[in-house]
């Protein structure tokens, strides 16, 4: 039997990291698309030297994708790459467009083209969901997307869709609810909040400026949300999937939580700074996996206080070493 290409949008990311982990662990070969830089950004795939290929190309580059799946010929492709901090996505509302809403075009495109056998995973968000129409959101719930990086996401979602329905291409968008790790970027909130514990813990700094306080999230671990990306694509037929935890809680517990596990009160370090709040917010996502749970039996493993608490023993050990 042959060896079964995997090929990742994204791999130097928190997502794609998790993936190939996981890929390789199903014995595949795994290719990791990766933008060209002046210097490497390969921290999080440092410890799959010599077991992951990695090529360049670009999402706003359209022969480049094409060339590539000619070059890597990969059975399925999982599209995570993205420009996708969502406060950046007010200050570069165009360039979030061209990678997250276009970019994803230009993908299907590519497949369109080389291969239309080849197994697509859109990284759609729960950001699309914005100011939700109905609690808990499922995969019928209307979206109302509340910042340029969820309304290009829901273009990305929609072409995704439309090239399954157009073409008959297996396109499969999962709508994941917020998904961290250790691995996680320093400026999302969840990573940020443990970083700061962490800095605190060892004198390092003293305050911890935050936005929004009350805003809830469906928060899951990374590493059970790529196995839900890999079981879409081993289905009969290609469809979309709500993955989340069903649980929601508050930036506010977030912090008492991850405080709580280095022994600090909270309140004595977090302020909060008002230039770090949204022009519009969402307030609440709260995720119904149902559906992913009965078609692919997928299950989150990981609680939110076990998360946040891997997270801050982990950048505790890292600032230990290295502060
Ligand atoms: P991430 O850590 O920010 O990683 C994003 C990746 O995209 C990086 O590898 C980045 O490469 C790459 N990238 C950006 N622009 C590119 C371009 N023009 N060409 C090629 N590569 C490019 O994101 P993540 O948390 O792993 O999320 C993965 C995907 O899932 C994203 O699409 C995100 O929007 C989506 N998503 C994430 C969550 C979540 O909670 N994490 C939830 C729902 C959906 P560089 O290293 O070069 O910057
Ligand atoms: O951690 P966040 O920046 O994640 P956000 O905006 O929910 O987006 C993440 O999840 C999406 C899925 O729903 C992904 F599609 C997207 O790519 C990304 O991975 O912020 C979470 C919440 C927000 O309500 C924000 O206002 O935390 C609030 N918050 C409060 N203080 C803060 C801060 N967020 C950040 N980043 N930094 C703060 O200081």
């Amino acid at each position: 039997m042959s060896i079964p290409t995997a090929l990742i949008t994204g791999i130097t990311g928190q997502d794609g990291s998790y993936l190939a982990d996981f890929l390789l662990t199903k014995g595949y070969r795994v290719v990791g698309m990766v933008r060209r830089s002046s210097t490497e950004n390969f921290e999080r795939i440092e410890h799959l030297r010599g077991q992951v290929e990695i090529c360049q190309a670009d999402l706003l580059d359209q022969l480049s994708l094409i060339n590539l799946l000619r070059q890597v010929r990969p059975g399925e492709v999982y599209n995570l790459a993205s420009q996708s901090f969502v406060p950046t996505s007010w200050e570069q509302p165009v360039l979030t467009g061209e990678f997250t809403a276009l970019g994803v075009t230009r993908m299907l495109e590519a497949v369109r083209l080389v291969d239309r056998e080849i197994r697509f995973y859109q990284a759609s968000s729960s950001e699309m969901f914005g100011k939700v129409q109905e609690v808990p959101q499922t995969e019928r719930t209307p979206f109302y997307p509340r910042s340029p990086y969820g309304v290009a996401k829901l273009y990305g979602h929609w072409i995704t869709v439309n090239s399954r329905e157009s073409y008959n291409l297996f396109a499969c968008s999962g709508i994941l609810f917020n998904h961290e790790s250790p691995r996680r970027g320093k400026e999302f909130v969840s990573r940020k909040v443990t970083d700061g514990v962490a800095r605190i813990k060892r004198g390092l700094a003293d305050q911890l400026f935050l936005g929004n306080l009350e805003a809830r999230r469906d928060w899951g671990y990374a590493g059970d949300y790529v196995e839900a990306m890999w079981l879409m694509l081993q289905q009969p037929q290609p469809d979309d999937y709500i993955i989340a935890t069903g649980d929601t809680h508050s930036v506010r517990e977030l912090c008492e939580i991850a405080f709580a596990r280095a022994g600090l009160p909270w309140q004595d370090h977090v302020m909060v700074d008002q230039k770090l709040v949204r022009p519009a917010e969402v307030d609440l996502l709260q995720g119904d996996a149902s559906k992913a749970q009965r078609v692919l039996g997928w299950h989150p493993r990981v609680s939110f206080r076990q998360l946040v608490e891997m997270m801050v023993d982990a950048d505790l050990a890292r600032h230990a070493q290295r502060p």
